[in-house]
């Protein structure tokens, strides 16, 4: 339940917010497979009430198990799940298993849904399947965490046989057609013991899929900890890994400038983070980018690129955690939801020429600062952060992963000028976040390293990019 799954050789999970399962089926294979990615989270595939001016958070109201929703259908899933495991990219379902719809009316699949009469027939769940209705607001109360109804949504009666069986039916039938594994959506609102005994009856991942035999879904659990509240992350390390929401929180908070990059040299359990092999990692999510779940307003967003790139750049840099990459559709408010047709049918990205998107998509996977970080992290493999520098005002620092690769921020408002040790071997490098390596030549600027290790570094204050960065795989 911790093993992700991934390919040797790639890194990286991609929550392809909202994206209809035939683009996602076509962008493994044209663009995260041949840039190393190795994975990516979908948004909820079972059928949701559909909710009037269609919100992004619609897909968070369950109306069935049946698997068709504005992504796609169940053909469509299944045709996503077989074409991206071929090119070693790993899909992660987005499990949303506490709850039920609030409201009344259909499901994108035609049910019926009924809140008011806690009547879902296509599952079916009736009136004995919830625990009575309470509302969640003392945060340090576990018995109301868990057995109330979170913002309004009917909570399933998970210490149920039945309640259990339905669910536990519904992820093994994702498990049959190939996924590797699954986000478990507001799991701070489920007893322990309910997920565990759920997550027990989970069948092996499906062999046929090219998964080796006995491997077990790989699960990340959805547990907001920022400290000071009733329930903790500990209470689910044993069950899987968990989301490390203080890493979001305290990478926006550096990276905007409110600490010190030279305090990032113990980032991760130095920090109070959960062990790196536990903890699902992101500098934000489809939540906290737009002020839901947690994270404060130091998080970062696709809307501060410059910042963004930069926490971005360290997130990939730095050994520690499992790393998630947002993919966002641009908003101005909170509830918009995802770019769509007048019928309400989703829209997919626009590639542009130079790989970017538009119609509405952020696409920051596609960004070349991005993706080529996840190059930068494949190329450094294991090897240890070694080369440590920081200047004495504290927001320039850099660092090696051994002698696979090297990264250098600027966060100060003045330029950086300097010689560093690299540890790399001698030779004429690409600046991965200026450039991409083209055959033997470099679209961006380059860095060479002399035959002591050595190279110059000049970042100015007002540069587009604040870092530079080289590996092996980008020498020329
Ligand atoms: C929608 C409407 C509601 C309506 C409801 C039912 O917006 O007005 O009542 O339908 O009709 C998403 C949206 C919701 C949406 C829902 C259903 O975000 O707005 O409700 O779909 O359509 C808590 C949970 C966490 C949850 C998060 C949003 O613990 O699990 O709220 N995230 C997941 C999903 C999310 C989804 C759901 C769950 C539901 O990722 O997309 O909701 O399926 C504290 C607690 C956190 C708590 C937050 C927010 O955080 O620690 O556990 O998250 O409060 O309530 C500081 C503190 C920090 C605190 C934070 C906020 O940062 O340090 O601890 O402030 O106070």
């Amino acid at each position: 339940q911790w093993n992700t799954h991934w390919w040797s050789g790639r890194s990286g999970i991609v929550h392809l917010f909202e994206w209809k399962w035939a683009d996602i089926a076509t962008e493994c294979e044209t663009f995260l497979a041949p840039n190393g990615y190795a994975g990516v989270q979908v948004s909820p595939p079972n059928e949701n009430l559909v909710i009037s001016g269609r919100p992004w958070w619609e897909r968070y109201q369950p109306a069935s198990y049946i698997l068709t929703t504005r992504s796609g259908n169940r053909a469509a899933f299944t045709d996503m799940v077989r074409r991206c495991n071929a090119v070693g990219i790993r899909i992660y379902v987005d499990a949303v298993i506490n709850h039920m719809a609030a409201g009344n009316g259909v499901g994108t699949g035609g049910s019926s849904v009924s809140a008011s009469s806690l009547s879902f027939p296509a599952v079916p769940f009736g009136s004995g399947d919830f625990n009575p209705s309470c509302a969640i607001n003392n945060y340090n109360d576990p018995n109301q965490v868990r057995n109330c109804w979170l913002v309004g949504l009917p909570d399933l009666r998970l210490s149920t046989e039945y309640v259990r069986g339905k669910i536990v039916a519904y992820m093994n039938d994702l498990i049959s057609l190939g996924v590797a594994g699954f986000r478990v959506d507001a799991v701070k609102h489920m007893w322990p013991a309910d997920i565990q005994n759920i997550f027990g009856r989970l069948n092996n991942l499906n062999t046929a899929h090219g998964f080796a035999a006995n491997s077990r879904p790989f699960i990340t659990q959805e547990v907001i900890d920022l400290g000071g509240e009733g329930i903790t992350k500990d209470e689910y390390l044993h069950l899987g890994s968990v989301t490390e929401f203080r890493y979001s929180a305290e990478i926006g908070r550096v990276f905007r400038g409110y600490d010190l990059l030279k305090y990032l040299r113990n980032f991760g359990e130095g920090w109070g983070f959960m062990a790196s092999a536990s903890a699902l990692t992101f500098v934000d999510n489809h939540d906290n980018q737009r002020g839901h779940g947690a994270g404060g307003d130091n998080v970062l967003t696709y809307k501060v690129p410059k910042q963004y790139k930069m926490a971005t750049a360290f997130h990939l840099a730095w050994p520690y955690g499992i790393p998630r990459i947002m993919s966002s559709f641009e908003f101005s408010d909170g509830d918009q939801g995802p770019p769509a047709n007048a019928d309400g049918s989703l829209r997919s990205p626009t590639i542009n020429a130079d790989g970017s998107c538009s119609g509405g998509w952020a696409c920051e996977h596609r960004w070349r600062q991005i993706f080529n970080m996840i190059k930068f992290r494949n190329a450094a493999g294991t090897a240890a952060v070694a080369n440590w520098w920081e200047n004495s005002g504290g927001k320039q620092i850099a660092f090696s992963r051994g002698n696979r690769a090297f990264i250098v921020f600027n966060n100060e408002n003045f330029d950086l000028n300097q010689s560093l040790q690299t540890g790399m071997a001698a030779g004429t490098y690409c600046n991965i976040a200026a450039g991409s390596k083209s055959g033997s030549s470099c679209t961006g600027s380059t860095i060479t390293v002399n035959a002591s290790g050595v190279a110059s570094f000049s970042i100015t204050a007002g540069a587009t990019d604040g870092f530079i960065a080289i590996h092996v795989d980008a020498k020329l």
